[in-house]
């Protein structure tokens, strides 16, 4: 099983944390999530355990070992955009996903290539993409399309060669 790292806000606000419950849930039916607290209702009282340094050791460590980042950023949060910059020092494949109605990405998330970008307009949308980043083959050879369908369609337009993932 992959290891995910899912990212979502928390101090930066909770208004979409049942939405991150939700697509905790979606990935864990075939992945490993190291970071399930994120769709905990009560996350905040249970934080008052552990002392930040304690949180950052955990989640940079969890991040090293991770397979794959997956960031829900339509709230913004300092903690999640740092991970994002983390994940990519240590070259994790990273995706984020945004409410494009709701949400304006931070320019230093969409004006940067290394990140897979996955704006979406409702729920239907997200979780289509999200099963797509998941079963996509590429993530073992390292393709710059990975996860991003619409791409792979174009970079192999030959509809009579199947596709890595419809092989
Ligand atoms: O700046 P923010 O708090 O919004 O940053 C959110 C991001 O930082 C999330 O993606 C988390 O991975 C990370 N983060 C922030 N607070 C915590 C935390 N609190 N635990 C783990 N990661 C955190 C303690 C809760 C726990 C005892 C259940």
């Amino acid at each position: 099983m992959r290891k995910i790292y899912f990212a979502g806000s928390i101090r930066g606000g909770r208004n979409d944390a049942e939405l991150y419950r939700r697509i905790i849930n979606h990935i864990s039916r075939t992945e490993k999530v190291l970071t399930e607290h994120i769709g905990n209702a009560n996350v905040e009282d249970e934080e008052k355990q552990m002392t930040d340094k304690d949180i950052y050791e955990q989640d940079t460590a969890w991040l090293r070992e991770c397979d794959m980042v997956i960031a829900e950023c339509t709230n913004a949060s300092l903690g999640v955009g740092y991970e994002m910059a983390y994940a990519e020092t240590h070259s994790k494949p990273v995706h984020i996903f945004y409410d494009r109605t709701r949400a304006r990405l931070s320019a230093m998330l969409s004006g940067d290539a290394y990140f897979h970008l996955h704006p979406y307009s409702d729920e239907e949308e997200l979780f289509g993409m999200l099963t797509d980043v998941l079963k996509c083959p590429c993530s073992k050879t390292g393709c710059p399309r990975f996860g991003n369908c619409e791409e792979c369609r174009k970079h192999h337009p030959d509809s009579s060669r199947p596709r890595p993932c419809e092989r």
